[in-house]
């Protein structure tokens, strides 16, 4: 038996209450983000950036590295500057898929698209800015942590935006447009690279910034990446069943484009299962942390269970 001041905070007479828990960490990230990017001169590109950085979000990626930092003995505190620029590179990542030379996508988080509102050459330039930001943040607001885990976090970061993350990924998913023939490897290693890779430095900066050890951080990078993919599966099944209000943005565009997804090679009830499968295989990973796993848990269950 755990005693009560160990749980969480959020825990109710030793349930874990998801929703409490989201929506609190939620309002904590609106207002760390808000201040992380003040309006000032130039008013365009300021207005721009935070157009787009506080058009709400489900603001997991923040979320899973506060929780990712606590599980491991940190705090909070350790890892808002790291969580609200994991933030600002997910809100970049967005706005420059929405381009018309990637995605041309009218809408996200419900508001029109970045470009839509302030033109492309702005819109380019708000990704740029909060881009270059995030790593700036990182490293001038970072209290508490020893420098070289600071330095770590940035590397990992970096690495998981470039060629070698989410631009890879992406390059891979233009390249393969309109090809009905891309096979399982292609598809995983788009998702592994374009989704998989910013979640899973989320999970696995909270822990760097916590001074977990080596065997640890083993552990959240495969919990990451187990819940990364099945955030994508996840991912390509609403865009088939859920509603543009629900997502916030078009729906049905991979079928539309006839985009190879997992549910149009393996089917609605398959894909949904081998979700469930990768979220368990992720949960079996944090076994050894015990009740101090429960958040990190609970948000890899949301992933297959959500409706947005
Ligand atoms: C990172 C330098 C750099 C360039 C960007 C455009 C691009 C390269 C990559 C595309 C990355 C991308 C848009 C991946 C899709 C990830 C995904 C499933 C997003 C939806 O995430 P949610 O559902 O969205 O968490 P909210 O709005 O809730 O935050």
């Amino acid at each position: 038996m755990i005693a009560a001041d160990n749980l969480p905070e959020t825990t109710r007479d030793g349930d874990f209450d998801l929703l409490v828990y989201l929506q609190a960490r939620q309002k904590l990230c609106e207002a760390a983000l808000s201040q992380s990017v003040p309006q000032q001169y130039p008013e365009t590109i300021y207005e721009s950036m935070r157009y787009s950085l506080l058009a709400g979000g489900k603001r997991l990626r923040p979320i899973l590295c506060l929780a990712s930092c606590e599980m491991m003995g940190g705090t909070m505190e350790m890892a808002m500057p790291t969580a609200c620029a994991l933030e600002m590179i997910h809100t970049m990542s967005l706005i420059h898929d929405d381009l018309p030379a990637m995605d041309n996508d009218d809408y996200r988080r419900g508001k029109l698209t970045n470009h839509k509102v302030y033109g492309e050459d702005i819109a380019i330039l708000a990704g740029d800015g909060l881009l270059a930001y995030a790593f700036e943040y990182i490293a001038a607001q970072t209290e508490n942590v020893p420098a070289p885990q600071v330095l770590q976090v940035i590397a990992q970061l970096g690495k998981a935006v470039g060629a070698a993350g989410l631009v890879g990924g992406q390059v891979v998913d233009l390249e393969s447009e309109g090809k009905s023939d891309i096979s399982l490897e292609t598809l995983d290693f788009i998702h592994k690279h374009k989704t998989g890779a910013l979640l899973e430095a989320c999970v696995v900066c909270g822990g760097i910034l916590a001074g977990a050890t080596p065997e640890n951080l083993q552990r959240l990078s495969a919990y990451a990446q187990n819940i990364g993919l099945a955030f994508q599966i996840i991912d390509d099944i609403l865009d088939i069943t859920a509603t543009q209000e629900q997502l916030g943005k078009t729906v049905g565009k991979d079928q539309q484009a006839q985009k190879v997804t997992y549910p149009s090679l393996w089917g609605i009830e398959e894909s949904q299962k081998q979700a469930q499968q990768l979220i368990e295989t992720a949960c079996a990973q944090l076994e050894p942390f015990g009740a101090k796993a429960q958040p990190l848990l609970a948000l890899a269950h949301f992933i297959v269970n959500r409706d947005r």
